[in-house]
């Protein structure tokens, strides 16, 4: 289906629509300048994989390094700035009935565009917590000031002095149950989905869109990338181009 076919048919269906899902991952914050896990890591992490750094081994083997990294990425989140699609985001789940905004994302950036509740299936930067207890870190979270971020000695708990970790969920670690909770019923229960700016290659979260597919919902892809699967819809462009464009024409 070509897509100002595909477009066509699916400003009809949110039109007509009773509770949409609008499913988003590093794609979205890409043109807020925040790097997705598929681009390479700069500076002291450029030896690294992504998915080496966030895991709970790296920061045993590594406190500094990886909490260096969360710090870096977290000055690089408090310069960015919602961008468009963030905002057209805010538009749809103001102009339709019923609209859950789950992501997969550990910036703030669709609460920023004013989003009001959105479900963070891999937890947010934002906050942090101890890594031997569990107790929620109370103090205040330091950006790094080195260029690239570099090693960065995390805080201690002040409870039972073990070490500050980042509130996201890493590799290996399970998600939040209520937040996957809902986000499963979600898609369960949607009769549209757009997923936006998602690789699909992390789960559980991939199966979010599928689950959606498989109950006869209308799940429509937003990419820069056309996906493999050829089944999928897919409006190949970036989100800050199709999303203002949705929202524009429920207007
Ligand atoms: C779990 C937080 C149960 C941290 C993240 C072996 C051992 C252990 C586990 C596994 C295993 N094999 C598989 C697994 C499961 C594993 C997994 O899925 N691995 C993958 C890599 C195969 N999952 C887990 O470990 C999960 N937990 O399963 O627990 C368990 C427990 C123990 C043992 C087994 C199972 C936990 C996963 C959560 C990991 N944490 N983030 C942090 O951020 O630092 S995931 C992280 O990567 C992100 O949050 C994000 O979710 C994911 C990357 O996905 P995307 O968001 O899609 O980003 P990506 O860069 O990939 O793609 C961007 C897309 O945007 C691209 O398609 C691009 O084309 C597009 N794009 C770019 N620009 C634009 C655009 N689109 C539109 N517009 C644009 N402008
Ligand atoms: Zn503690």
């Amino acid at each position: 289906m070509n897509s100002e076919v595909l477009f066509a048919n699916t400003v009809e269906r949110l039109q007509a629509s009773r509770h949409v899902v609008i499913f988003t991952g590093a794609g979205i914050s890409a043109e807020s300048g925040i790097a997705t896990f598929r681009d390479h890591l700069t500076g002291l992490w450029s030896r690294y994989d992504q998915q080496q750094l966030a895991t709970s081994a790296a920061f045993v083997r590594d406190p500094g390094l990886v909490w260096g990294w969360y710090s870096w990425r977290r000055k690089l989140v408090g310069k960015a700035q919602p961008n468009d699609a963030h905002l057209a985001v805010v538009k749809l789940t103001q102009c339709l009935p019923r609209v859950t905004v789950i992501t997969q994302n550990v910036d703030d950036l669709h609460e920023r565009a004013g989003c009001k509740e959105v479900i963070h299936l891999h937890g947010n930067l934002a906050s942090a917590r101890c890594f031997e207890c569990n107790r929620p870190y109370l103090g205040s979270l330091p950006v790094s000031t080195e260029p690239d971020g570099a090693r960065q000695e995390p805080p201690y708990c002040s409870h039972c002095d073990g070490r500050i970790r980042p509130d996201v969920v890493w590799f290996g670690e399970t998600l939040p149950e209520e937040g996957m909770m809902r986000a499963f019923a979600a898609a369960c229960d949607c009769d549209v989905l757009l997923s936006i700016g998602t690789s699909g290659s992390v789960y559980p979260a991939a199966r979010i869109p599928k689950l959606a597919t498989e109950q006869g919902a209308w799940a429509v892809h937003i990419n820069i990338e056309p996906t493999e699967a050829s089944s999928d819809k897919v409006l190949v462009g970036p989100a800050s181009l199709w999303l203002p464009r949705l929202a524009e024409a429920l207007v």
